[in-house]
């Protein structure tokens, strides 16, 4: 296989899209006959990492895992997706730093799903932004948590505006004019 691994770090708010956007990212890649592979809360968190909250320290330590296992996907040649909130700089940097210190270096490419928090307390599909904000839930970012967005993403999409499939063309593009693909 000549691919060359990597991995694309979507981060953004609950809501902002990421699943939706890494779903239909990795299906167009696998119909492209690309390696891919989605790393997400529904195959980390309910295992891997289902003893971790969302405590500073938890999420830190969710980051790192994760960064850890996208770190071996890339490895294996696969184009890897990670859609985590990941709302620490500190956090997302430990990630690119890791891919960075493999040899030969992985490419990290982050991928910023740029929603407002209006929007996605408006979209709010699963009813946890109503529940923050009655106090429900704690530490929910966006609401009572923190999320610091990226300064200089390599994939900034502005997901207020943009379709899922205009996302998939910016980040397949990206892909194409870097060589990745
Ligand atoms: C943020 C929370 C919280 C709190 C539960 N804060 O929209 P969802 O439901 O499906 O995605 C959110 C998911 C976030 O998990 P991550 O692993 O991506 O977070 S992090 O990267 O910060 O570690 C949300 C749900 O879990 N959820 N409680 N307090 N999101």
């Amino acid at each position: 296989l000549s691919q060359r691994g990597l991995t694309l770090w979507l981060t953004g708010l609950s809501a902002s899209g990421k699943s939706t956007i890494a779903t239909a990212l990795e299906q167009h890649l696998l119909h492209l006959k690309k390696s891919a592979y989605r790393l997400d809360g529904d195959n980390i968190r309910f295992g891997l990492n289902k003893d971790l909250g969302f405590s500073p320290k938890d999420r830190e330590e969710n980051i790192r895992r994760i960064a850890e296992v996208s770190t071996l996907f890339a490895s294996s040649t696969t184009i890897t997706i990670t859609s985590f909130i990941s709302p620490y700089k500190a956090d997302r940097q430990v990630a690119r730093d890791l891919h960075a210190a493999h040899s030969p270096a992985l490419p990290f490419i982050e991928v910023f799903v740029d929603a407002s928090i209006e929007e996605c307390e408006k979209r709010d599909p699963k009813g946890l932004y109503k529940k923050a904000k009655a106090g429900e839930i704690k530490e929910f970012t966006g609401i009572s948590a923190p999320y610091e967005a990226p300064e200089k993403p390599e994939i900034h999409i502005d997901a207020d505006k943009t379709s899922v499939e205009d996302a998939v063309r910016i980040i397949t593009e990206y892909l194409l004019e870097h060589k990745y693909i």
